[in-house]
């Protein structure tokens, strides 16, 4: 393995489709936290979904796991100019979890346990853009990469998916999260290299 990165390290590769502008492929895979690594098990995780009516839709564990789980394989891209390709992740498609919330807001905050927030629009984490994944390349996530369950939302950078997640409060207007206040884009395309205000 050790060799194979420092052979890795050395090779361009000028044109990958498949890579946003400005990236680079990455072999390992970074831990980026803005703090501790909050610790939930399983037993005590849940996932809910608030909407402006006061309704709060809540899922455990297994009332996850039984609106069945899905197998992706997805690019992830951070903002700090990393990218990995061709990941496999595990998770629960956001079309399930919303299949029953009635909300005429169109944006969405992300709450993880340890308080970090990102805003997305719900236009975007539905159609199968968006999971809320607990497994990656086969193994359960770690805490440190978000574990018991992160979101996953591939299509933007990923500080767009909340680790250690425990729910989603519905918006009217598209209000900025934890990085997006400190200076991240509201929207965060990496085709489009939306990196920053
Ligand atoms: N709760 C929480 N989620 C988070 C972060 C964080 O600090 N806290 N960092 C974000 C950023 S900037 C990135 S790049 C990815 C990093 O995920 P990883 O550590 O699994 O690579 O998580 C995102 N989700
Ligand atoms: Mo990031």
């Amino acid at each position: 393995m050790a060799s194979f990165t420092r052979g890795f390290a050395g090779r361009r590769r000028e044109v990958d489709p498949d890579l946003p502008p400005g990236q680079t492929l990455v072999r390992d895979w970074p831990v980026l936290s803005a703090g501790a690594t909050p610790y939930v098990d399983r037993d005590e995780w849940s996932f809910s979904i608030a909407t402006e009516t006061g309704a709060v839709h809540t899922w455990n564990w297994a009332e996850v796991q039984a609106l069945g789980p899905q197998d992706i394989t997805v690019d992830i891209h951070c903002v700090t100019h990393w990218s990995k390709l061709g990941m496999a992740w595990r998770g629960v498609s956001l079309d399930r979890l919303f299949e029953d919330v009635d909300t005429s807001y169109d944006y969405c905050m992300a709450h993880s346990y340890g308080g970090y927030t990102t805003n997305v629009p719900l236009a975007e984490l539905l159609d199968g853009q968006a999971w809320v994944a607990f497994e990656a390349d086969g193994e359960p996530l770690t805490p440190e990469h978000g574990g018991p369950a992160r979101l996953l939302v591939p299509h933007l950078y990923f500080w767009k998916s909340a680790k250690w997640l425990r729910g989603i409060v519905m918006q009217e207007t598209d209000e900025p999260g934890f990085w997006e206040n400190a200076g991240y884009n509201l929207h965060g395309d990496p085709w489009k290299e939306e990196r920053y205000w």
